[in-house]
């Protein structure tokens, strides 16, 4: 096992890893930008290196502060959290070029789902099911473009292949508006991520967000750790998740998961993934695949039990699979409520000096968090600060738990979105379950309208 690991990420996911990190005997090593200097995560740190000034380009997105941070301090590992450079295939490249393990997946994987029409390729290749859609990229014949749509049938929608998490897509009804919407979504990836390269699929019109866990060590063993429901979300900003998915038959989820365990042994997929689809009419289509640890990975952990970091830091050090598939069963419930720094109504940020701050607590209830109550939310970053996860026995139980729990928790001196929880948690939809992936964005305009 590594003695030492220096954790490439800050906040909630950098003391999140740390604990792992502790729990196993690693020492862990963390970087920060100046704005983070006063963070808690920094503090526990058994060591601790500036990385550069407040903008994460300077930062948390340096690949040259981090790898030195790492020669400097001895580290043998770094873990890159979420967000930042977790999904960047040159950096995992560059990690294990200078001598570290690159806690994630292959350079070729990270680069493979990076690609979202070779991911969609590999998927159908391995037998998850997808969207139905063009076959591979666009060609540029206009015909061409105006045939495949047909065969589709409208409503359709173009994608970036170097998109992805809902950037770089236009829904087309009609054959009228197709060509210019093709052209238009082109010269934007090109822009945007390099790459004009665009693909077609059937729009699905009210469909939840449904994703499946993996975990695969480096011998070709992989098992999937059931489902997430992420439909709560807004402008492609999940806001609640929960496990398992209200009303999908268990039968659909352990045929899908076994899917895409049999897709990461067949890649050679290592580390923790998740393969997202859209799920409508009884049916799974998946969309993409994110080759890190998620945000929402604490509901998961929660209904089985199993440490999805410290699995991703044993899979890394090269050891196998702790578990085998039969020896995974879902138990309970759990409900997750992002914390955000920002206006429950407005949704504009509101960094600032947190003046108060008291946890909730009690049975099944867990919080990941880097504040305290002193900390400043600096303004440079994403505007989530924590996350409370409510575990029951049943989904009613959790929901109990969490109504519970967001009932005590007090933060004060900087708006946050608890005031929405509230409301959402004894919202009538949400109880009964199942909502798509359109919901919160109505219940908002409804509430708006008063
Ligand atoms: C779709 C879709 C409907 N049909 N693809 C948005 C994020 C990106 N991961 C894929 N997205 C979508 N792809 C087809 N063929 C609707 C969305 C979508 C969405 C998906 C998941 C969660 C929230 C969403 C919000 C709007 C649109």
């Amino acid at each position: 096992m590594f003695k030492k690991i220096l954790i490439a990420n800050r906040g909630e996911i950098a003391l999140r890893v740390q604990r792992a990190c502790r729990e196993m005997g690693i020492q862990a090593v963390v970087v920060y930008s100046e704005a983070d200097r006063e963070a808690k995560y920094v503090k526990l740190a058994d060591e601790a290196v500036c990385i550069g000034p407040a903008p994460s380009g300077q930062s948390y997105l340096s690949m040259p502060a981090i790898i030195s941070a790492a020669e400097v301090t001895d580290a043998e590992a770094i873990h890159p959290g979420y967000g930042f450079l977790s999904e960047n295939a040159d950096f995992a490249e560059r990690v294990e070029k200078s001598g570290f393990v690159f806690i994630g997946p292959t350079p070729e994987s990270i680069r493979l789902m990076g690609d979202k029409v070779s991911a969609k390729q590999a998927m159908q290749r391995a037998g998850v099911p997808t969207v139905p859609g063009s076959d591979g990229a666009l060609p540029d014949d206009p015909a061409e473009i105006k045939r495949i749509a047909r065969t589709i049938g409208y409503p359709v929608i173009i994608k970036a292949a170097g998109g992805g998490g809902g950037r770089g897509m236009r829904v087309v009804h009609t054959e009228a508006a197709l060509l210019h919407a093709v052209q238009t979504t082109k010269s934007e990836a090109a822009a945007a991520f390099n790459n004009p390269e665009v693909y077609m699929e059937k729009f699905l019109q009210n469909p939840r967000h449904i994703e499946i866990q993996v975990l695969a060590d480096q011998y070709r063993n992989a098992v999937h750790l059931f489902e997430r429901d992420c439909s709560m979300q807004r402008r492609h900003q999940k806001v609640i998740e929960e496990a398992p998915a209200p009303g999908i038959p268990r039968r659909l989820i352990e045929r899908i998961g076994d899917r895409c365990a049999a897709a990461c042994k067949r890649m050679g997929y290592r580390g923790a993934g998740t393969f997202e689809f859209l799920y409508e009419n009884g049916e799974f289509y998946f969309i993409e695949m994110n080759t890190r640890v998620q945000v929402e990975h604490p509901v998961t952990e929660m209904i089985t039990g199993i440490d999805i970091v410290r699995t991703q830091i044993q899979i890394a050090a090269g050891q196998k699979l702790p578990f085998t598939q039969r020896q995974i069963q879902l138990r309970g419930h759990a409900i997750e409520c992002r914390l955000n720094a920002e206006d429950p109504y407005k949704f504009t940020p509101s960094p600032g000096r947190i003046t108060a701050w008291h946890a909730p607590g009690g049975p099944g209830v867990r919080v990941d968090s880097h504040i305290y109550s002193g900390y400043c939310v600096p303004p440079n970053y994403d505007s989530m600060i924590g996350k409370i996860i409510a575990y029951g026995d049943t989904r009613e139980q959790a929901l109990a738990r969490m109504r519970g729990a967001l009932a005590e928790v007090v933060i004060e001196g900087i708006k946050t979105n608890v005031p929405l929880h509230r409301e959402l948690m004894v919202d009538a939809n949400f109880e009964a379950g199942g909502t798509n992936i359109h919901y919160l964005e109505s219940w908002l305009a409804q509430r708006e309208r008063g």
